[in-house]
Parts: structure tokens; C-alpha cells; sequence
């Protein structure tokens, strides 16, 4: 099955946006496979963000996610990667459609609620990374009245 790490931002936690942001994946009809509240440590994030070390946004996005606790999931099912990030939003809350996470409920790109892995290949290493003792699967009979 496809999977996808999500994570509420700070900002998201402190804002009580954490149930809207887990619904909105339930109503779609997506997996809830793992969810975790967890403080993550400068180091933890450096390794997540690694890809924009060279950014010169970098240390102010580590700063701002060092502000609070996060909440880390991971949802799986069908196209669950490139779906998740259009519910997300674009990056720029400004460039968000209405009806996505950021285009409802935010205004700037450096406190944009929330996170998507943007390939399966990230998604995986994300998910190995946030969850180092592994995901179990599970069946869930629902799946039969979301999945032709
Ligand atoms: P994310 O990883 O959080 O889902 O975001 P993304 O792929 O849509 O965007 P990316 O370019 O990977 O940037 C990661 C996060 O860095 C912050 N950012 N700040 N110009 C700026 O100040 C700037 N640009 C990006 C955002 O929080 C973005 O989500």
C-alpha cells in the first residue's frame, strides 16, 4: 500500500488544528496507520529537512519548528502521496486554493501548518526516519466501500 508522512507543524498543534488536519484524511477515506506527538530535537529535523540545507530560508524553518511540538502520521492508500499534498495546499498559503489545509487556515509560507513527503521515495525514508520501530499494517474492512 502507498504511504505518505504528514506531519502538523507547530504552529498547527498550537493553533488546535491537529483534529481538522486528521479528519479531513479520515473523510477522504485515507489509512490512519501511525500518529505520534513528539518534540523533536534540532539534529532530528536537520536529517528531514536535509534536501534544503543549502536554502537560505533553512535555519529560520528549523527555528520555527523547534517552536513547539509536532504531530507526526502516516496515512497510506491509493495515490495517497501526490493526493496528500494537494489537500495540503501549495507551499505559499497565498498560492493554496480554497477547500486545501493551507488555503483555509493560513496566510504565511513560514508558518504553514503542516507537511507532506513529495514522492513515495521520500515518504518511506520520512516514515523511516519519524518512526524508527517500524508501521504495522492492517485490514480494514471499510475498504470495500471506498475501493472499487
Ligand atoms: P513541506 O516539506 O513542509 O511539505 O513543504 P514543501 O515540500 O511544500 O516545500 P519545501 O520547499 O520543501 O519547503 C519546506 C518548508 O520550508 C518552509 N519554507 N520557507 N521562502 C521561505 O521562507 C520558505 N520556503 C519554504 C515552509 O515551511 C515549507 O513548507
Amino acid at each position: 500500500m502507498e504511504r505518505t508522512y504528514i506531519m502538523v507543524k507547530p504552529d498547527g498543534v498550537e493553533r488546535g488544528l491537529v483534529g481538522e488536519i486528521v479528519q479531513r484524511f479520515e473523510k477522504k477515506g485515507y489509512q490512519l496507520l501511525a500518529l505520534q506527538l513528539l518534540h523533536p530535537t534540532k539534529q532530528h529535523l536537520e536529517q528531514h529537512y536535509a534536501d534544503l540545507a543549502g536554502k537560505p530560508f533553512f535555519p529560520k524553518l528549523i527555528n520555527y519548528m523547534l517552536t513547539g511540538p509536532v504531530v507526526g502520521m502516516v496515512w497510506g492508500g491509493k495515490g495517497v502521496v501526490k493526493t496528500g499534498r494537494v489537500m495540503l495546499g501549495a507551499t505559499n498559503p497565498l498560492d493554496s486554493a480554497p477547500g486545501t489545509i493551507r488555503g483555509d487556515y493560513c496566510v504565511d509560507v513560514g508558518k504553514n501548518l503542516c507537511h507532506g513527503s513529495d514522492s513515495v521515495e521520500s515518504a518511506e525514508k520520512e516514515i523511516a526516519l519519524w518512526f524508527p520501530d517500524g508501521v504495522r499494517a492492517y485490514k480494514r474492512h471499510v475498504d470495500s466501500l471506498i475501493y472499487e
